[in-house]
């Protein structure tokens, strides 16, 4: 791998250990244990694990074999040089979590929900996670007659709030970064894009604290612009997490490796995440919360994770080259004009008279070519190493 290091790639257990079961089939590779997932990881230049609770700490195990699957898994990292940036709770197999956890109506749910997400917060805090990601599987319905949709957020909201409190109780550095789907496995799923997630954490307690962690697939899935998606959450210093994969619109969650589908879309994704446009570079880890073909064993699975990366390194590659372009660079140059009237500041009367004196040419602007065909052209030339 060429990574320089200054770039963390982190895959979750659940990832490059999927076994490859699916709704139609049977797992097709064996279940890898966790501890030889980290060696590997380590190996192919990964220097992030993820994971869910139940990824490593079986449901229903004792606090004894607990904190022994524990104790290996640290020993594992550090052989490794593998951190955990990134840990979550896995709220939506159990079958309890069968109508949501936290929007569950039933009390009984969201008090087990919140108890379970308390104990694997003190797990990834444990094992050195600074980012906690809630991903509400299961937090939604195929009928909305079961619920009046406000109630859930509300429900949600206290989840989220209480938690918060825990960790400050707890005296953890811990910043959460809720993950948005629009369905699967539930009918519809609440908080469905990135954007309604953002709106949301504007009404938290602890809102500070909380982010969004935008998936590829997710946001594809719904049909909108993933990049737009990230520059929105960057813009309002929100990005506190990534899940990078590939993703076809109008299809159930793909989770294929990165760069594999829409191939634009992930070269101006990472030209996003890396600032060579002169924007501020994402800091955090590039997450892939993908998963190998069913039609790979596990040398297989092990492409997979060296493929995600590499294209990433090559997408960056081609950024920079894209950004250093002297074409590029004057084609942007027209779109870095000052304002006319400057009204970052706010409104005030000598602005509004000011905008009211200029004479503009609507016609003549109207009239203007802006060169973006030939700015795409040459996108795609830099894509295809043709530049
Ligand atoms: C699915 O996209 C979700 C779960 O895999 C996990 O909870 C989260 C973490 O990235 N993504
Ligand atoms: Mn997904
Ligand atoms: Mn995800």
């Amino acid at each position: 791998m060429t990574n320089d290091h200054s770039t963390l790639f982190s895959f979750g257990l659940w990832t490059v250990g999927n076994p490859g079961r699916d709704p139609f089939g049977h797992a097709v590779r064996p279940v890898q244990d966790p501890c030889h997932i980290v060696q590997k990881l380590g190996e192919i230049g990964a220097r992030g694990v993820n994971l869910h609770d139940e990824d490593l700490v079986p449901f229903g195990s004792s606090a004894a074999e607990r904190d022994r699957i524990v104790a290996d898994f640290k020993k594992a990292m550090a052989d490794s040089g593998v951190s955990c940036p990134m840990a979550t709770t896995n709220l939506f197999s159990q079958p309890i979590f069968k109508d949501g956890a936290f929007t569950s109506n039933d009390p009984r749910v969201r008090a087990f929900a919140l108890r379970k997400t308390m104990d694997a917060i003190d797990l990834g805090v444990e094992l050195g996670a600074r980012t906690y990601v809630f991903w509400g599987g299961r937090e939604g319905t195929e009928t909305d007659a079961c619920r009046d949709g406000r109630d859930a957020l509300a429900h949600f909201r206290e989840a989220i709030d209480f938690l918060c409190g825990y960790c400050d109780d707890q005296g953890y550095d811990l910043r959460f970064a809720l993950e948005a789907k629009p369905n699967e496995p539930r009918g519809d799923i609440y908080l469905s894009t990135t954007g309604h997630m953002l709106h949301f954490i504007s009404t938290l307690q602890h809102s500070d604290r909380v982010g969004v962690n935008p998936e590829v697939a997710h946001e594809t899935m719904a049909g909108l612009n993933f990049v737009h998606g990230v520059a929105q959450a960057m813009e309002c210093g929100k990005l506190f997490h990534i899940d990078l994969n590939a993703q076809r619109i109008g299809r159930y969650d793909q989770d294929l490796r990165f760069g594999s589908e829409d191939l634009k879309m992930a070269f101006l994704l990472v030209r996003l995440l890396e600032g060579t446009n002169g924007g501020a570079r994402y800091e955090g880890p590039r997450h892939f919360d993908a998963h190998a073909y069913r039609t790979e064993d596990v040398d297989g699975v092990w492409e997979f994770a060296k493929g995600c990366m590499r294209t990433y390194e090559l997408l960056a590659e081609r950024a920079r080259a894209f950004d250093a372009d002297p074409e590029v660079k004057g084609l942007l140059e027209a779109t870095k004009k000052p304002a006319l009237v400057d009204v970052s500041g706010g409104y005030s009367a000598e602005r509004a008279a000011a905008l009211r004196d200029l004479d503009i040419d609507a016609a003549a602007v109207g009239a203007e070519g802006l060169g973006y065909e030939r700015l795409d052209q040459l996108l795609v030339e830099h894509l295809m190493g043709a530049r």
